[in-house]
């Protein structure tokens, strides 16, 4: 044995570090406190195996880091200060927790002697995070600190994988300890049984009318190619649920469109048509089940086998036929060996394909502007292996309906619906494939969330297209008021910035767009662009969604007021 670190006296902000290297991390994002001075003391020596992304808000930092763990896989790692810190950085805690992404928080926390006097920012974090995360600890000796990184890595990956938070009090940090460190961490899976993948296949055998669905996180680059063949060779109709579009190929024959809002008609038909549901991987929670009424509680009326890596999740809201515990890759790769049955609904599948490949025409929108066009050009224009990032708002569903994601990791998006999420997971997908194209999504509101990450992207040079669809409102809420209570708008009037100059600022490329036919020639100056580019794209406020206008909300909702 080599004058192994495990007999020397260490910190606790050394330890940490090391445990850190330990498990193969690499890209760690943060906002600096003096609350963890010994752990960025640490992080300076180990400057060449982890680089720390210097970030300008909290929200960023645990986006990016959220926005790592779901390309990678491996769990995104995020360091933040005390109280306001902590605070800022819950939204991409929330966003962990709902997308299932793995992540761990780390917390400076104030010196354990100081505890409990509510000294300067001191919060308790387990009260704090306790239903924002799958485990929330603080280490308050160094000499246990390989131990509880090791466990928090194995949570963060392990069942339903999700976002683990651990303190760290600045007397702990600086402490010293003569112990050893960890081994890398592992992912722990539960497997489908022989019997479950049998009474899945005769339940597949007497079908007429199976519909598969995939969704929810822990999913790998191989899993979703096995469940591709799985689909294709059993001719299955598959959709994919809310903004988890890229687990299987939209070009694959098998893909018939997404569960979610916007959710197409004759999908939605087909689905509550169907004798056999297969949800892999999914919660079905609101939105894909369109407020809980597409699949029936407790006791959904087709069939309905529910795998899923979280025991607790089944049964939890819908009763099966077959409810299987297990991770994606180990029931992926089951599915893929099952001798395929015959499939005497391979015409519907094709049927319910080609209605896909009909709603993903362009759409007549009012305005100069036509965002089911501009999304069209972008489908035949960006290769394959592009990276669509967006936060929330009406503006993505043009891109969750127009584009064609190819494949796993293609997008990014909260499925707990967080505003300001684009901006930050641009970023971070473009320092973790600096060889990939990324476009990033954001609306007028959405953006100003956390556009001050441009700085950021300016700083590491990662090389955005940020594109902002400016409607001049937070047109999401302003939709649901003209629903509720036409004419009478309230707190959703935006003035905006002139982005492209806010851009420029940053010094990003900038430019503005307002008519279709302009959008080419702008993509390609931001693609040709040396440094990361914004493009405003300013449509028309009435423009609201691919099926509807705001002014055909409002007067619908007049109409029915009348009546
Ligand atoms: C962090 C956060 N705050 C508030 C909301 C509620 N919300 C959902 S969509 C939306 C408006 C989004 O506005 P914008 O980004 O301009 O997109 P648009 O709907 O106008 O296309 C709001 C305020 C949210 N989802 N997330
Ligand atoms: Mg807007």
């Amino acid at each position: 044995m080599k004058m192994s670190e495990s007999t020397l006296a260490r910190t606790g902000g050394q330890l940490l570090v090391n445990a850190l290297k330990v498990h193969g991390v690499d890209l760690v994002f943060g906002v600096p406190g003096e609350s963890y001075l010994d752990v960025l003391d640490a992080f300076y020596d180990a400057r060449d195996h982890i680089k720390f992304v210097i970030c300008r808000q909290e929200a960023g930092a645990a986006n990016m880091a959220e926005a790592y763990g779901k390309l990678t896989g491996r769990p995104g790692i995020c360091f933040v200060t005390r109280g306001p810190g902590a605070a800022n950085a819950s939204i991409g805690i929330h966003t962990a927790y709902q997308d299932s992404t793995p992540l761990v928080l780390f917390i400076g926390q104030v010196s354990n002697a100081f505890a409990e006097r509510e000294a300067f920012q001191e919060v308790d974090y387990r009260r704090m995070y306790g239903p924002l995360a799958k485990w929330v600890a603080q280490i308050d000796r160094a000499e246990r600190v390989p131990e509880m990184v090791s466990h928090a890595f194995h949570l963060a990956v392990s069942g339903r994988p999700g976002p683990v938070v651990l303190a760290l009090p600045e007397d702990m940090q600086s402490q010293t300890a003569t112990v050893a460190d960890a081994a890398r961490y592992q992912r722990v899976a539960a497997h489908p049984g022989a019997a479950d993948m049998q009474k899945l296949r005769d339940l597949l055998e007497r079908s007429q009318r199976p519909f598969l669905m995939l969704g929810g996180g822990g999913w790998s680059r191989q899993a979703c190619d096995d469940i591709r063949v799985f689909a294709e060779t059993n001719a299955l109709p598959a959709g994919c649920t809310f903004r988890c579009q890229d687990l299987l190929d939209n070009r694959s024959a098998s893909y018939v469109g997404d569960i979610a809002v916007g959710l197409n008609p004759a999908l939605e038909k087909r689905i509550r048509e169907a004798d056999l549901l297969l949800a892999v991987g999914p919660r079905l929670g609101e939105w894909t089940t369109i407020n809980y009424t597409l699949v029936e509680i407790p006791r959904p009326r087709q069939k309905f086998v529910h795998v899923h890596p979280g025991a607790e999740e089944l049964g939890r809201v819908y009763q099966g036929d077959l409810l299987i515990n297990s991770g994606m890759p180990e029931f992926a790769a089951a599915a893929r060996a099952l001798a395929p049955v015959k499939a005497p609904w391979a015409e519907a599948t094709k049927a319910a394909r080609a209605e896909y490949e009909a709603w993903q025409k362009p759409v007549a929108t009012p305005g100069a502007l036509n965002m089911s066009e501009v999304i069209a050009f972008l489908r035949r224009r960006l290769p394959p292996e592009t990276i669509i990032t967006n936060g929330a708002g009406n503006f993505s569903l043009w891109v969750h309906r127009f584009y064609q994601y190819t494949g796993f990791r293609t997008q990014l998006g909260p499925t707990s619906g967080a505003m300001g999420y684009g901006v930050p997971s641009g970023i971070a997908a473009k320092l973790v494939h600096p060889d990939r194209p990324v476009v990033s999504f954001a609306g007028d509101g959405d953006f100003l969330m956390t556009g001050q990450e441009l700085a950021t992207a300016a700083q590491y040079g990662a090389r955005v297209i940020f594109l902002i669809i400016n409607n001049g409102m937070y047109g999401t809420i302003r939709m649901h008021q003209e629903r509720h209570f036409p004419g009478r708008v309230s707190g959703t009037e935006l003035r905006n910035p002139d982005f492209a100059a806010l851009a420029r600022a940053y010094g990003l490329h900038g430019d503005t767009v307002a008519k279709t036919a302009e959008f080419e020639a702008a993509f390609e100056r931001a693609w040709n662009a040396q440094t990361g580019a914004v493009i405003e794209l300013r449509i028309d406020p009435d423009s609201i969604t691919p099926r509807t206008t705001l002014s055909a909300i409002r007067a619908e909702a007049l109409k029915s007021r009348a009546r």
